[in-house]
């Protein structure tokens, strides 16, 4: 099987530097911000890992169910022979769609792309040894950064570029759409963007989704503290920040923060500089989207793609789209 795995790495030394830039440039703003981008070292991994287990984290398995149900319906709309999966993570919802796909007699090729290297290569390996005769083209880098590094397709086969999880709730209004069209130009006429996204609904179902009662979202919250603790030699007390999640009715986005307890002056030394929080003070982590019908098609369109497809779940929490240029 290892003959028909490649994995790539464009990372190195840069992802360093991002986390510094964006420290710098978060913690010296008026309204403090960290991009949510920072969460995912191997513990916040795993802490994602178990939100997703937690009653109150529904976008997972809504999106499970959907792909469940019409896995079968999107392998027909595409005909894909290739899935590029960008933030492809453990890959445990993908399978369901690469099932499809091989079932379909079209599927020739996998493409997962994420930032942590380790997660790559394993993914690559098994989905290499469990499908036989398919081909996986690993890509170890910063989605925003790297996307010219995604492979041309196979033959100039179909394929579809998958963004699942909801993910693209985490981007600004501007920088998604940005985003949307960066990912529409890896789209040939005969492709499919499959999106992810989760919907608009009661603000307490929605609240109770990024402040579960087990702490488990706290601690994921936290840990980017620990992160640039350990990266930027800094001296956070993650424990001396509250968690704060919010539904924004204005803005239809769920928003997490981190509180400070008290006045506090925190040495970042891999910065060379000095940080101060007033009392209640709050840096911003995570903006996550909801999206609205309405909205999803605007934002495609404004991409210059055309909505071919809304697939939901009976419950209708969470949508997966199949859109093209
Ligand atoms: C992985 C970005 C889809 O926004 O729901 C989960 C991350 N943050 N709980 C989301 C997250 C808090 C998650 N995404």
């Amino acid at each position: 099987t290892l003959d028909r795995v490649t994995v790539r790495s464009y990372l190195e030394a840069e992802a360093a530097s991002s986390l510094a830039e964006d420290v710098l440039d978060g913690l010296t703003r008026p309204f403090k911000e960290l991009p949510p981008k920072h969460f995912y070292d191997a513990a916040g991994a795993d802490l994602f890992d178990r939100i997703c287990d937690q009653p109150e984290y529904y976008p997972t398995r809504a999106e499970r169910t959907i792909l469940q149900l019409q896995s079968g319906e999107i392998a027909r709309l595409t005909g894909a022979a290739e899935l590029v999966e960008l933030g492809s993570g453990t890959a445990a919802k993908t399978r369901v769609l690469l099932d499809a796909l091989r079932d379909a007699g079209t599927l020739r090729r996998y493409v997962p792309f994420d930032v942590t290297e380790n997660m790559v290569r394993e993914v690559a390996t098994s989905i290499a040894s469990e499908y036989d005769d398919v081909e996986v083209h690993g890509i170890v880098g910063d989605f925003e950064r790297h996307l010219e590094h995604v492979p041309d397709p196979v033959d100039g086969e179909p394929r579809i570029v998958a963004f699942l999880g909801g993910t693209i709730g985490n981007f600004t209004p501007g920088s998604r759409r940005g985003f949307l069209r960066g990912m529409g130009s890896l789209l040939g006429d005969d492709d499919h963007l499959l999106l992810g996204t989760d919907l608009v609904k009661d603000p307490a179902v929605l609240e109770a989704a990024y402040d579960d009662a087990a702490g488990v979202t706290a601690a994921f919250n936290r840990n980017v503290l620990r992160v640039v603790n350990r990266e930027l030699d800094a001296d956070f007390d993650p424990e001396a920040f509250d968690h704060v999640a919010f539904f924004d009715r204005e803005h239809e986005w769920i928003e997490m923060r981190l509180r400070a307890q008290r006045r506090m002056l925190v040495p970042i030394r891999g910065l060379g500089m000095e940080v101060a929080f007033e009392a209640r003070e709050e840096v911003r982590t995570e903006i996550s989207a909801k999206f609205t019908p309405e909205r999803l098609a605007a934002d495609l369109a404004a991409a210059g793609l055309d909505l071919v497809a809304v697939l939901t779940d009976p419950e209708e929490r969470f949508a997966l789209s199949l859109s093209r240029p």
